[in-house]
């Protein structure tokens, strides 16, 4: 089934449930269970609405397709750019052994990571393809520690709802809400096939959320804040994306 259809089905499905009301009566049931997304009050609101909270309600334990080693793509396609910044080029002049990641928000502990301290946590592995919007994907092992680990080393909070991720490039940043952030395959990634992770593909740590289109993969992560509302980060949309038009949640 294509993407397509599938959410369509989705989301007829949603407002099958809601009843003759239809997609309305399903918006208001999703806000009184929190499934409301923070960028549903433009144009395409309704359906953002209803494609949200039909997945969380659907699919809130599935896990992202993982893949034989065989099929892993011969070469992972690196989106390529150049250092997005001075600051990045220095940083990467020198082995990145002064890249920082800090956390910050909603947590007992806060602090800033190197990448020396996040690849002594217990790493997963996992092949998984990136899918960008534009309908081009690759394959590939992603290696990193799992977000749900970093978030215990820093003593979540139970008020907790996303956690908002940025990069080394003001441009780009996103989040994700609880049950993506302990997701089991959502990963800080350091490595990919077998490696470490080339600049082409985020490194030195990119943020890895297998079940969502790529564009929720920001690259070059260097700070994670853990919030109960996205209010106060840009437009309150909840990422660049979402700011230039693009949704919040893209779900796969
Ligand atoms: N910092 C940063 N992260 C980013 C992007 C970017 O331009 N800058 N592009 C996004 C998009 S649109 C996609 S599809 C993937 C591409 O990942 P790749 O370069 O490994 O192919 O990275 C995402 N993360
Ligand atoms: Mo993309």
């Amino acid at each position: 089934m294509t993407d397509l259809s599938r959410r369509k089905l989705v989301k007829t499905g949603l407002a099958a449930t809601a009843g003759i009301a239809g997609l309305g009566a399903a918006a208001r049931a999703a806000q009184s269970f929190g499934l409301v997304p923070p960028d549903h009050g433009g144009i395409w609101g309704l359906g953002e609405t209803a494609t949200y909270a039909s997945q969380r309600l659907l699919t809130r334990h599935s896990l992202a397709r993982e893949f034989p080693r065989s099929r892993i793509s011969a070469r992972p396609l690196a989106n390529e750019m150049p250092p997005p910044s001075e600051a990045f080029t220095k940083l990467e002049a020198g082995g990145f052994a002064d890249w920082r990641l800090a956390v910050d928000g909603m947590v007992d502990r806060p602090g800033a990571f190197s990448l020396v301290q996040l690849k002594s946590y217990p790493s997963r592995s996992q092949i998984t393809q990136l899918a960008c919007e534009e309908g081009w994907s690759y394959i590939a092992e992603w290696i990193g520690v799992p977000l749900s680990h970093l978030l215990e080393v820093a003593g979540i909070r139970p008020e907790a709802r996303y956690v908002v991720y940025s990069s080394i490039d003001p441009t780009w940043w996103d989040s994700i809400d609880m049950a993506d952030a302990l997701h089991p395959q959502t990963l800080l990634v350091h490595g990919i096939n077998g490696g470490g992770l080339p600049v082409g593909n985020g490194g030195p740590l990119r943020m890895r959320v297998p079940r969502q289109l790529g564009y929720k993969s920001v690259k070059f992560i260097t700070r994670l804040t853990v919030t109960d509302s996205l209010k106060g980060f840009g437009k309150g949309l909840g990422s660049s994306a979402a700011e230039t038009g693009y949704a919040w949640y893209v779900g796969i």
